[in-house]
């Protein structure tokens, strides 16, 4: 169930695997959720570190452009550095065919009631996924402004995704997810002369709940943003090749 909204775990499917353990097993991950999830994390995050991989956890309300901006990411990423997604929706496998029509390789997880990814079942996706050394991970979260944003992945960077037609005032309504992150790509920037939407509001919001916050305007639809954003995963894989480089330095 979820530690932050109490919500039940049943159904979840990885791969299109029921995801089992002895039941022995699950009532010691429900005794406490957010210890047994850090530890999974840290268990992410170490398999990422020795890889060199960059693992980024997209989140957002739904349908705010993850997997748009992800499919258009991978296309310009091509030929660069080998892209991995874990996709998680409570049903259904359309975004990790989405994905896989682009060649990079995916795995859905569905999360049945559940409202968030966590760590262990994205270790398990990672798990059979194999990413290659120095490759670019994208988790693609389910879509909620909520529960998300208290779940560590592993990841190297929580990437809050928000289009101008949510309200300037979300930074300030969900202000977890926007202290969570360190990056808030605000897509669907297209639409903007449709709209009686303050951009500079939207990023002012979200800097009064996280000064340190970057912000990026984007669309996935006109491509807009996007060689600022390929340029702030190439300095995030570059920030994980010299960890790794220090690492081996330090033994
Ligand atoms: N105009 C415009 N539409 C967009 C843009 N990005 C995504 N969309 C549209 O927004 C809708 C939702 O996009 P998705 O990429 O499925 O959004 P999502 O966040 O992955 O959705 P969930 O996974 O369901 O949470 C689709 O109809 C997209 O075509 C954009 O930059 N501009
Ligand atoms: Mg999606
Ligand atoms: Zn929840
Ligand atoms: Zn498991």
């Amino acid at each position: 169930m979820c530690g932050t909204c109490g919500c039940g775990d049943g159904d979840v499917r990885i791969g299109g695997h029921a995801h089992q353990h002895g039941r022995a097993r699950e009532i010691a991950l429900e005794i406490d959720i957010m210890a047994k999830n850090d530890a999974y994390a840290a268990a992410n995050r170490q398999r990422f570190a020795e890889g060199g991989i960059l693992a980024l956890n997209l989140v957002s309300s739904p349908g705010s452009g993850k997997t748009s901006l992800l499919v258009k990411t991978i296309e310009m990423l091509k030929g660069t550095l080998p892209v991995y997604v874990v996709e998680g929706d409570q049903q259904t496998s359309h975004d990790a065919d989405r994905i896989r029509e682009t060649g990079a390789s995916a795995i859905q997880i569905n999360t049945g009631k559940g409202c968030h990814l966590d760590a262990h079942m994205v270790g398990h996706a990672v798990a059979d996924l194999n990413p290659a050394r120095g490759a670019a991970l994208f988790i693609e979260n389910v879509g909620n402004l909520v529960c998300p944003a208290g779940f560590d992945l592993g990841e190297a960077h929580k990437v809050v995704v928000l289009s101008v037609t949510e309200g300037e005032d979300k930074p300030l309504k969900y202000p977890d997810m926007f202290a969570a992150a360190d990056l808030a790509l605000i897509n669907k920037a297209d639409l903007l002369p449709h709209l009686q939407v303050d951009m500079a509001l939207i990023a002012a919001n979200a800097l009064k709940i996280n000064p340190g916050i970057e912000i990026i305007q984007i669309s996935a639809l006109t491509g807009t943003g996007m060689a600022e954003w390929l340029d702030w995963i190439g300095s995030a894989h570059a920030r994980v090749g010299s960890a790794k480089h220090v690492e081996t330095a330090a033994e």
